[in-house]
């Protein structure tokens, strides 16, 4: 397998697609596509027709899109457990995810992720207040069902899904308390998160749009 991702310091969709891919010792090679430099767009579009990161090739399937690319290896590595077996905590995962993936717009527009970057206070508006407290809301439900020590028990594809929202709470300051406190550290010191982390803090590229606070 070929995982075709952007800039590891930005590009939150990519993390999401590789985290479950390297926490489960899947073999794929990776090829990283620093966005917005000269050429990237055609880089990206030569392997998938929608142009953006993160792009799975596997053989003759292309998938396109982070929360298909998790779909795509839980079919392809069935005893894995890359969403919960059982089929109620799986449904959930399911949903936090698909409600990550369609949704906190503001939170990702306002505190778009940026590893290297620490601006505590900064995009703390009350359209992002709103994002967080549902994120909140919906991590401590899922961690009182499932007891822990992930979303889900282990960690599954919906973790992957938040890692970056951990991320952005680092960046811009964002307080948690308790439990949430301690699963998003947990999330943080996972050998796969500070393997993505380590390769963001070696990178150089600046994206403007990506650092609105400057
Ligand atoms: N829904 C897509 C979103 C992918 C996406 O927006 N990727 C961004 C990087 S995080 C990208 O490729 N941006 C470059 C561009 O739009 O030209 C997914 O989940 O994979």
């Amino acid at each position: 397998m070929r995982l075709i991702v952007g800039n590891k310091n930005y590009s939150s969709w990519s993390m999401r697609a590789w985290l479950p891919m390297r926490h489960f010792g899947l073999p794929f090679e990776e090829e990283r596509v620093a966005l917005f430099e000269s050429g990237y767009k055609e880089r990206i579009l030569a392997v998938s027709p929608a142009g953006k990161v993160p792009v799975l090739v596997d053989g003759a399937v292309t998938v396109w899109d982070s929360l298909a690319i998790g779909e795509y290896l839980a079919d392809k590595y069935p005893t894995l457990g890359l969403w919960p077996g059982d089929p109620a905590q799986r449904a959930a995962a399911r949903s936090v995810s698909a409600e990550m993936h369609a949704g906190f717009a503001r939170l990702r527009t306002h505190m778009p992720m940026n590893i290297r970057g620490s601006y505590p206070g900064q995009g703390h508006t009350a359209d992002v207040a709103a994002d967080i407290a549902r994120i909140r809301v919906s991590w401590a439900q899922c961690l009182a069902c499932s007891g822990g020590p992930f979303l889900f028990g282990e960690f599954s594809v919906a973790d992957a899904m938040y890692a970056p929202v951990v991320s952005r709470f680092r960046t811009y300051g964002v307080g948690l308390d308790g439990a949430l406190a301690a699963y998003a550290d947990r999330l943080w010191q996972l050998p796969a998160v500070q393997e993505w982390c380590a390769a963001a803090l070696a990178e150089t590229e600046r994206i403007d749009d990506y650092e609105p606070y400057r």
